[in-house]
């Protein structure tokens, strides 16, 4: 299996939830910006003041603080890693490169999750977070295809891009996801 990851797909695609199961089952350092940014909000730190705003109406963080939550918990550890949400623009890509490129630790695979916007908006709307309401979550996934969706061409022009369907359950798509790392 390999080591270190990045998962990539548009908002509700299911990039956490097999995240979550993947690091478990492989002793991943798992690094979800959402969820690190989500944590600064709660504890009310001025970089979760900053953050808040932005989130809620489904907009980016600005990339420099998001790197610098990244590269905090990457310096170090040495053991495998998946990143989650990020990167998220072709800056937040090109500064980890130059990051991972210092501590001798290249990216081995990413893998791109792909839903339908229907599905996406229904499995959002579902899950009921401050961000995820219907007008928000139209702007997360318009703001997907004008600054994330180019990062699919730049991982697939490095060759590293493996992709599937997050269509069906949440098993089978842990299954296809190993398949797809192994
Ligand atoms: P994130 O926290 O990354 O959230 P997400 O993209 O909306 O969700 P994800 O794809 O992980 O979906 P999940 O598994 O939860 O981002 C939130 C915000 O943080 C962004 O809008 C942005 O403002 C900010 N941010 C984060 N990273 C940033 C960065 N790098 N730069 C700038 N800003 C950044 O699944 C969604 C739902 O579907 C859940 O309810 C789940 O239970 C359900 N689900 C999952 N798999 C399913 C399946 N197979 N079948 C049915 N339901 C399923």
């Amino acid at each position: 299996m390999k080591q270190r990851l990045l998962f990539l797909g548009p908002p509700g695609a299911g990039k956490g939830t097999q995240a979550s199961l993947l690091c478990q089952k492989q002793g991943l350092l798992h690094l979800s910006t959402g969820d690190l940014l989500r944590a600064e909000v709660d504890a009310g730190t001025k970089l979760g003041l900053e953050a808040s705003e932005i989130m809620n109406s489904g907009g980016l963080v600005s990339d420099s603080l998001v790197l610098s939550i990244v590269e905090k918990r990457l310096i170090g550890h040495n053991q495998g890693w998946l990143l989650d949400g990020f990167p998220r623009t072709l800056l937040q890509a090109l500064a980890l490169e130059v990051l991972l490129e210092k501590i001798k630790q290249p990216i081995e695979a990413v893998l791109l999750i792909e839903l339908d916007d229907q599905l996406l908006l229904e499995r959002l709307l579902a899950r009921g977070r401050a961000d995820d309401n219907e007008e928000v979550i139209r702007h997360r996934l318009e703001v997907y295809k004008e600054k994330t969706s180019p990062l699919i061409d730049h991982y697939k022009t490095h060759g590293l891009l493996k992709s599937i369907k997050g269509d069906g359950d949440v098993e089978q798509i842990a299954g296809l996801i190993e398949e797809n790392l192994s």
